[in-house]
């Protein structure tokens, strides 16, 4: 199989993260896609251009980094990461959806800051400059939760990525008023899978 991916997007480091945390380096390809340019040969084989996008063993190509890692998390029939049952699966989803929800905001901002300067929003950079403060706000004190704390799950590896995207953009430093945020991410940004998947600084 092989996983298309850029080493700067949070949604493809999920899907790489899940590779490694998986031990699936034997089954799976991973493959640096030319994204975001006219005419990119990428574009004949994923139409949409984005990554991460995952060719599956029989030709099938798969989109969304949520459903390439349940996917892969399954391809050895004995998933790491299920969601919990009852009361926990709908925490264990709303939490992943927080953090994904502020990773979208992040992207658009990232998206606006690669763009020419004369190109640029400063009401979309203002805009979502406020919604990841906001958002780190609320995960300072959501941080504490069992879901948060236990082992690694969808949230955490969401929420990481997310945090961890400040290396693209100088202007996101939700580090100063967030230390329990901070330290969680520091743990967590510590294991093997999150250091070889580290996004080269912007
Ligand atoms: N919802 C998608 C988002 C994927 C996405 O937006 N990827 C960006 C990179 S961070 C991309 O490929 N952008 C290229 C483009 O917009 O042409 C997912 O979770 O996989």
């Amino acid at each position: 199989m092989k996983l298309y991916i850029t080493p700067g997007s949070p949604y493809a480091r999920m899907a790489r993260i899940m590779v490694l945390e998986k031990a699936l380096e034997h089954r799976i390809e991973i493959e640096v896609a030319a994204t975001r340019r006219a005419n990119s040969p990428y574009y004949t084989l994923n139409p949409s251009g984005r990554v991460p996008y995952l060719v599956r063993d029989d030709g099938v190509g798969m989109e969304e980094s949520s459903l390439i890692c349940d996917y892969l998390d399954r391809l050895d029939g004995s998933p790491s990461f299920p969601l919990p049952t009852g009361a926990q699966g709908w925490e264990a989803r709303r939490l992943e959806a927080l953090a994904r929800s502020m990773l979208d905001g992040l992207a658009v901002w990232g998206r606006e800051i690669g763009r020419p300067t004369n190109e640029q929003s400063p009401t979309i950079i203002r805009h979502e400059a406020a919604r990841s403060e906001r958002m780190a706000d609320l995960w300072e004190a959501q941080i504490d939760g069992p879901l948060m704390q236990g082992a690694l799950n969808m949230a955490q590896i969401t929420l990481a990525c997310t945090l961890g995207f400040s290396a693209r953009n100088p202007a996101y430093r939700w580090r100063p008023v967030h230390p329990k945020l901070s330290d969680w991410f520091d743990r967590i940004a510590a294991r093997p899978s999150f250091v070889a998947t580290a996004p080269p600084s912007a």
